[in-house]
């Protein structure tokens, strides 16, 4: 259990009002909002450790250098991966899927082989995939989902064949708030010989997460929606494919030694990070890992699935309302999209914005699955582990009262 006024009071930002009403911010999985410890962890570092890394050997960059490597440390422990060779700092999740399809696509994808993703996936897990079939001439395949919002596991093996080279699916969807089987996933591709590559950016921050027990070759996912900051993400990858792969950008940094005509490039994971990295940012996402981890990645996702099993059946009973993705409590996680009969989503957010409701509203950066499902937008709340019961019912209040107002007009 947690102790979520406590949480709350961590969060400086959730202590405002929007349009004369207390904030109840539901666009967590836009982003999330950032504790105090990592906001003073932030600026701690600007103004005590502020150096370059790697280069200096004044005390300021090896101080700088530590705390640097020790969030990679932090970042491999949450996820279990193997050794520290293995995470790689990106700017968030889309920079990682596109490194993985630059790179490793490059090298193992030739005219012919198949990409397998799914309906489900986010726009930056299916342009990079666009991409490279474009450039090699390759196939790219999709996986069906089912009429109550489930990644159809039937036609996912149809659709990996011993053609393909590389699945890479979502671990949770940011629209259908739906968990995929990832492991019987990685168990089909590797069946095939294919890799399995898993875009966890609505995954790590909610639940626990081991790289190792999924057997996913390539993980990515966010520091912005786990409460760290922006412009900073993690690649994760196994040993022997990141040892074969090119970098997909060249510089300082990343190098041996330079060459007139070539160059060698350093170890891993130093080869893939070339220029000055995102310093402060992957400090305060390792500040971000502590604060998760010492209220407990389970607790995390007992408390959203608590608050899912509340709001729910709240929102499914309300007349004219459609939730989209499983409509079983157990099945969905705290991301919830949902629409108002005769009501534009737009309108929707927007009407709840008055009453200082936030949630998001649009394609989600997923337009093949809108258009999958036939739906052109949704309005779209967002739990997260600081959120309340209390949020839920301003949530439902808010939309009777936004039905109530369309339908009969202001009171
Ligand atoms: N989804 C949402 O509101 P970046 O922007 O690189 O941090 O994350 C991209 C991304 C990739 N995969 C999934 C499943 C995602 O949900 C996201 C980001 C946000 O749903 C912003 S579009």
């Amino acid at each position: 259990m947690i102790n979520v006024e406590n949480i709350r009071q961590q969060f400086p930002i959730l202590f405002q009002e929007v349009n004369d009403e207390p904030l109840v911010y539901l666009d967590n999985a836009a982003t999330t909002q950032k504790p105090q410890a990592v906001l003073d962890k932030l600026a701690y570092y600007y103004e005590h450790d502020n150096a370059n890394v790697h280069r200096g050997v004044h005390t300021l960059a090896e101080r700088a250098t530590k705390e640097y490597e020790a969030a990679r440390e932090k970042v491999r422990r949450l996820i279990g991966a193997n050794e520290t060779a293995e995470i790689l700092f990106t700017r968030g999740t889309t920079t990682s899927l596109n490194w993985v399809a630059k790179s490793y696509g490059d090298l193992a994808v030739g005219a012919g082989d198949e990409i397998v993703i799914s309906y489900m996936e986010h726009h930056s897990n299916i342009i990079p995939w666009q991409q490279l079939a474009q450039r090699k001439g390759a196939v790219l395949k999709y996986i069906d989902i089912t009429a109550d919002g489930y990644l159809d596991l039937e036609n996912a093996k149809k659709q990996i064949t011993d053609k393909t080279k590389i699945v890479s699916i979502a671990h949770v969807s940011n629209v259908l708030g739906v968990i995929n089987p990832i492991s019987e996933l990685t168990v089909l591709a590797h069946q095939h010989g294919a890799i399995m590559v898993v875009d966890g950016a609505q995954a790590v921050p909610h639940m626990p997460v081991n790289v190792q027990e999924l057997d996913a070759d390539f993980y990515a996912f966010s520091g912005h929606k786990m409460c760290g900051p922006t412009g900073i993400g993690v690649l994760y990858g196994k040993r022997a494919l990141l040892e074969k792969m090119e970098p997909v950008e060249f510089g300082g940094e990343m190098i041996d030694f330079v060459n007139l005509q070539d160059s060698t490039w350093k170890e891993l994971p130093w080869k893939f990070e070339a220029g000055t990295p995102n310093i402060a940012g992957a400090i305060a996402l390792g500040a971000a890992v502590d604060y998760l981890t010492d209220i407990g990645l389970e607790n995390i996702h007992q408390h959203e699935a608590d608050l899912v099993a509340y709001v729910l059946p709240k929102l499914q009973a309300i007349e004219g309302l459609t939730v989209y993705g499983p409509q079983k409590i157990e099945d969905h996680t705290g991301v919830i999209a949902f629409n108002l009969e005769g009501l534009h989503p737009h309108d929707v957010a927007t009407a709840l914005d008055m009453e200082g409701v936030a949630v998001r509203a649009g394609h989600h950066c997923a337009q093949p699955l809108l258009k999958y499902i036939d739906v052109p937008a949704t309005a779209r709340a967002s739990f997260y582990l600081y959120n309340t019961k209390a949020d839920a019912d301003r949530l439902i209040e808010a939309i009777l009262a936004t039905k109530e107002f369309f339908q009969h007009g202001p009171i």
